[in-house]
Protein backbone atom coordinates (compact mmCIF):
# COMPACT_ATOMS: atom_id res chain seq x y z
CA UNK A 1 0.00 0.00 0.00
CA UNK A 2 1.10 3.49 -0.93
CA UNK A 3 1.04 6.59 1.33
CA UNK A 4 -0.48 8.48 -1.61
CA UNK A 5 -3.75 6.83 -1.47
CA UNK A 6 -6.79 9.32 -0.60
CA UNK A 7 -8.48 8.92 2.75
CA UNK A 8 -11.27 7.15 1.59
CA UNK A 9 -9.57 4.58 -0.70
CA UNK A 10 -6.99 3.78 2.18
CA UNK A 11 -10.31 3.33 4.37
CA UNK A 12 -11.04 0.60 2.05
CA UNK A 13 -7.82 -0.79 1.87
CA UNK A 14 -7.06 -1.21 5.48
CA UNK A 15 -10.42 -2.90 5.82
CA UNK A 16 -9.49 -5.21 3.17
CA UNK A 17 -6.36 -5.80 3.75
CA UNK A 18 -7.15 -6.80 7.49
CA UNK A 19 -9.64 -9.26 6.46
CA UNK A 20 -7.46 -11.09 3.84
CA UNK A 21 -5.38 -12.25 7.03
CA UNK A 22 -8.21 -13.70 8.43
CA UNK A 23 -8.27 -16.10 4.69
CA UNK A 24 -6.48 -19.34 6.02
CA UNK A 25 -4.74 -22.38 4.13
CA UNK A 26 -6.95 -24.31 2.46
CA UNK A 27 -9.82 -22.21 2.82
CA UNK A 28 -12.61 -21.90 0.43
CA UNK A 29 -13.87 -18.04 -0.15
CA UNK A 30 -16.84 -15.97 -1.02
CA UNK A 31 -15.02 -13.07 -2.85
CA UNK A 32 -17.20 -9.85 -2.69
CA UNK A 33 -17.90 -7.24 -5.58
CA UNK A 34 -17.61 -3.80 -5.61
CA UNK A 35 -14.33 -1.44 -5.06
CA UNK A 36 -13.81 -2.03 -1.74
CA UNK A 37 -13.72 -5.95 -2.17
CA UNK A 38 -11.31 -5.45 -5.00
CA UNK A 39 -8.59 -4.50 -2.73
CA UNK A 40 -9.30 -7.75 -1.12
CA UNK A 41 -9.39 -9.62 -4.44
CA UNK A 42 -5.58 -7.80 -5.31
CA UNK A 43 -4.84 -8.70 -1.67
CA UNK A 44 -5.32 -12.23 -1.56
CA UNK A 45 -3.55 -12.77 -4.99
CA UNK A 46 -0.36 -11.44 -3.41
CA UNK A 47 -0.69 -13.92 -0.29
CA UNK A 48 -1.34 -16.40 -3.26
CA UNK A 49 1.44 -15.63 -5.84
CA UNK A 50 4.10 -14.69 -2.21
CA UNK A 51 3.24 -17.11 0.21
CA UNK A 52 1.99 -19.92 -1.57
CA UNK A 53 -1.58 -19.50 -0.39
CA UNK A 54 -3.67 -22.39 -1.47
CA UNK A 55 -7.50 -20.75 -1.26
CA UNK A 56 -10.30 -21.91 -3.82
CA UNK A 57 -12.63 -18.54 -4.59
CA UNK A 58 -16.03 -18.68 -5.49
CA UNK A 59 -16.77 -14.82 -7.40
CA UNK A 60 -20.18 -13.18 -6.46
CA UNK A 61 -20.08 -11.51 -10.11
CA UNK A 62 -18.48 -11.55 -13.65
CA UNK A 63 -16.38 -8.51 -12.76
CA UNK A 64 -14.58 -10.24 -9.89
CA UNK A 65 -14.30 -13.64 -11.47
CA UNK A 66 -11.93 -11.43 -13.92
CA UNK A 67 -10.37 -9.85 -11.33
CA UNK A 68 -9.82 -12.86 -8.98
CA UNK A 69 -8.33 -15.29 -12.41
CA UNK A 70 -6.17 -12.14 -13.14
CA UNK A 71 -4.68 -12.05 -9.75
CA UNK A 72 -4.01 -15.57 -9.50
CA UNK A 73 -6.85 -16.79 -7.54
CA UNK A 74 -8.21 -20.62 -8.36
CA UNK A 75 -11.79 -19.85 -8.86
CA UNK A 76 -14.48 -22.43 -8.85
CA UNK A 77 -18.34 -22.18 -8.75
CA UNK A 78 -20.39 -21.99 -5.61
CA UNK A 79 -21.90 -25.71 -6.85
CA UNK A 80 -18.08 -27.01 -6.97
CA UNK A 81 -17.14 -25.69 -3.73
CA UNK A 82 -20.32 -26.83 -1.98
CA UNK A 83 -19.93 -24.57 1.14
CA UNK A 84 -17.78 -21.86 1.89
CA UNK A 85 -15.64 -21.13 5.26
CA UNK A 86 -15.91 -17.56 4.67
CA UNK A 87 -17.22 -14.62 2.53
CA UNK A 88 -15.48 -11.18 2.61
CA UNK A 89 -17.47 -8.49 0.56
CA UNK A 90 -18.21 -4.85 0.54
CA UNK A 91 -21.78 -3.34 1.80
CA UNK A 92 -23.17 0.41 1.09
CA UNK A 93 -24.29 -0.02 4.75
CA UNK A 94 -24.35 -1.49 7.76
CA UNK A 95 -26.15 -0.61 11.19
CA UNK A 96 -25.62 -1.49 14.44
CA UNK A 97 -26.64 -5.19 14.25
CA UNK A 98 -24.54 -5.59 11.39
CA UNK A 99 -27.43 -5.81 9.36
CA UNK A 100 -26.79 -4.55 5.84
CA UNK A 101 -27.71 -2.81 2.65
CA UNK A 102 -26.02 -4.05 -0.28
CA UNK A 103 -26.66 -4.04 -3.75
CA UNK A 104 -25.16 -0.61 -4.85
CA UNK A 105 -23.12 -2.69 -7.25
CA UNK A 106 -26.07 -4.78 -8.86
CA UNK A 107 -24.41 -7.93 -7.61
CA UNK A 108 -26.74 -8.63 -4.74
CA UNK A 109 -28.31 -11.87 -5.92
CA UNK A 110 -25.10 -13.53 -6.34
CA UNK A 111 -23.62 -11.63 -3.36
CA UNK A 112 -26.96 -13.43 -1.02
CA UNK A 113 -26.67 -16.47 -2.42
CA UNK A 114 -22.80 -16.89 -1.65
CA UNK A 115 -23.14 -15.41 1.80
CA UNK A 116 -25.40 -17.82 3.56
CA UNK A 117 -23.71 -20.39 1.65
CA UNK A 118 -20.39 -19.63 4.18
CA UNK A 119 -19.42 -20.58 7.71
CA UNK A 120 -19.36 -16.96 8.26
CA UNK A 121 -19.50 -13.69 6.40
CA UNK A 122 -17.54 -10.83 7.26
CA UNK A 123 -17.80 -7.03 5.68
CA UNK A 124 -15.08 -4.68 4.86
CA UNK A 125 -16.52 -1.17 5.07
CA UNK A 126 -14.85 2.60 4.99
CA UNK A 127 -16.42 4.24 8.59
CA UNK A 128 -18.61 6.12 6.38
CA UNK A 129 -20.99 3.13 5.26
CA UNK A 130 -22.15 3.23 9.35
CA UNK A 131 -25.40 4.51 10.31
CA UNK A 132 -28.00 4.25 12.72
CA UNK A 133 -30.75 3.21 10.74
CA UNK A 134 -30.71 2.01 7.41
CA UNK A 135 -32.28 2.86 4.12
CA UNK A 136 -30.60 6.60 3.19
CA UNK A 137 -28.56 4.31 0.24
CA UNK A 138 -31.52 3.56 -1.82
CA UNK A 139 -32.40 0.01 -1.55
CA UNK A 140 -31.97 -2.35 -4.41
CA UNK A 141 -34.39 -4.86 -5.30
CA UNK A 142 -33.37 -7.41 -8.00
CA UNK A 143 -36.71 -7.75 -10.06
CA UNK A 144 -37.96 -9.85 -13.41
CA UNK A 145 -37.72 -7.49 -16.61
CA UNK A 146 -41.22 -9.00 -17.40
CA UNK A 147 -43.68 -6.88 -16.11
CA UNK A 148 -41.31 -4.61 -14.34
CA UNK A 149 -43.83 -1.55 -14.39
CA UNK A 150 -46.27 -3.68 -12.68
CA UNK A 151 -43.98 -5.17 -9.90
CA UNK A 152 -43.11 -1.41 -9.28
CA UNK A 153 -46.52 -0.23 -8.66
CA UNK A 154 -46.45 -3.43 -6.37
CA UNK A 155 -43.86 -2.48 -4.34
CA UNK A 156 -44.91 1.67 -4.33
CA UNK A 157 -47.88 0.22 -2.80
CA UNK A 158 -46.52 -1.95 -0.24
CA UNK A 159 -43.95 0.56 0.82
CA UNK A 160 -47.74 2.68 1.06
CA UNK A 161 -47.88 0.32 4.37
CA UNK A 162 -44.50 -0.10 6.11
CA UNK A 163 -42.45 1.65 8.29
CA UNK A 164 -40.44 3.80 5.90
CA UNK A 165 -39.94 7.65 5.37
CA UNK A 166 -40.34 7.19 1.29
CA UNK A 167 -42.30 5.28 -1.58
CA UNK A 168 -40.78 5.95 -4.70
CA UNK A 169 -39.16 2.89 -6.60
CA UNK A 170 -36.81 3.97 -9.80
CA UNK A 171 -35.33 1.92 -12.77
CA UNK A 172 -31.45 2.07 -12.54
CA UNK A 173 -30.05 2.57 -15.58
CA UNK A 174 -26.74 2.37 -17.33
CA UNK A 175 -25.64 4.21 -20.56
CA UNK A 176 -29.90 4.71 -21.06
CA UNK A 177 -31.20 1.60 -21.04
CA UNK A 178 -31.98 -0.49 -17.68
CA UNK A 179 -29.14 -2.15 -15.54
CA UNK A 180 -29.28 -5.81 -16.56
CA UNK A 181 -27.62 -7.75 -14.39
CA UNK A 182 -25.26 -11.08 -14.06
CA UNK A 183 -28.69 -13.14 -14.10
CA UNK A 184 -30.05 -10.99 -16.86
CA UNK A 185 -32.42 -8.87 -14.54
CA UNK A 186 -32.91 -5.47 -13.66
CA UNK A 187 -32.93 -3.23 -10.75
CA UNK A 188 -35.20 -0.98 -8.79
CA UNK A 189 -33.65 1.27 -6.18
CA UNK A 190 -36.28 2.72 -3.15
CA UNK A 191 -35.95 5.52 -1.96
CA UNK A 192 -37.06 4.98 1.52
CA UNK A 193 -34.90 7.53 3.37
CA UNK A 194 -35.01 5.10 7.09
CA UNK A 195 -35.78 1.96 7.38
CA UNK A 196 -38.17 1.38 10.70
CA UNK A 197 -38.30 -2.41 10.50
CA UNK A 198 -35.93 -4.23 8.01
CA UNK A 199 -36.51 -7.45 9.27
CA UNK A 200 -40.20 -7.00 8.17
CA UNK A 201 -39.84 -5.44 4.90
CA UNK A 202 -36.93 -7.93 3.57
CA UNK A 203 -39.29 -10.34 4.17
CA UNK A 204 -42.31 -9.02 2.79
CA UNK A 205 -40.62 -7.55 -0.61
CA UNK A 206 -39.73 -11.12 -1.29
CA UNK A 207 -43.17 -12.23 -1.15
CA UNK A 208 -44.03 -10.15 -4.35
CA UNK A 209 -44.12 -12.19 -7.61
CA UNK A 210 -41.49 -10.41 -10.03
CA UNK A 211 -39.20 -9.27 -7.14
CA UNK A 212 -36.23 -12.02 -7.04
CA UNK A 213 -34.31 -10.83 -4.44
CA UNK A 214 -33.73 -7.69 -2.39
CA UNK A 215 -30.33 -6.05 -0.85
CA UNK A 216 -31.34 -6.06 2.97
CA UNK A 217 -28.87 -8.24 4.53
CA UNK A 218 -30.51 -9.55 7.49
CA UNK A 219 -28.15 -11.96 10.45
CA UNK A 220 -26.21 -12.51 7.52
CA UNK A 221 -23.45 -11.13 8.28
CA UNK A 222 -20.78 -12.15 11.27
CA UNK A 223 -18.37 -9.19 11.95
CA UNK A 224 -17.14 -6.10 10.04
CA UNK A 225 -14.18 -4.63 9.57
CA UNK A 226 -14.21 -0.59 9.66
CA UNK A 227 -11.22 1.06 7.28
CA UNK A 228 -10.70 5.01 8.41
CA UNK A 229 -8.92 7.28 6.48
CA UNK A 230 -5.59 7.78 8.94
CA UNK A 231 -4.84 3.89 8.89
CA UNK A 232 -7.00 2.26 11.73
CA UNK A 233 -9.11 -0.82 11.33
CA UNK A 234 -12.11 -1.41 14.04
CA UNK A 235 -13.75 -4.77 14.44
CA UNK A 236 -17.38 -4.87 15.45
C1 LIG B 1 -20.88 -4.71 -3.21
O1 LIG B 1 -20.27 -3.53 -3.62
C2 LIG B 1 -22.22 -4.34 -2.97
O2 LIG B 1 -23.15 -5.13 -2.43
C3 LIG B 1 -22.19 -2.99 -2.47
O3 LIG B 1 -23.27 -2.47 -3.12
C4 LIG B 1 -20.95 -2.44 -3.06
C5 LIG B 1 -20.04 -1.67 -2.18
O4 LIG B 1 -19.16 -1.06 -3.05
P1 LIG B 1 -17.87 -0.30 -2.65
O5 LIG B 1 -17.02 -1.26 -1.90
O6 LIG B 1 -17.32 0.08 -3.99
O7 LIG B 1 -18.31 0.86 -1.82
O8 LIG B 1 -20.28 -5.27 -2.13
Amino acid sequence: MTAELSPIDRAKSVAAYRAAEMVEEGMRVGLGTGSTAAWLVRRLGERVRDEDLRIKGVPTSTATAQLAREVGIEVVSLDQAGWLDVTIDGADEFDGELNLIKGGGAALLQEKIVATASDQMIVIADAGKEVEALGAFPLPVEVIPFGWQTTRTLIEELLDTMDVLGTSATLRMNNEAPTVTDEGNHILDLHLQRIGNPRQLALVLNQIPGVVENGLFIDICDKVVIGHGDGRVELR
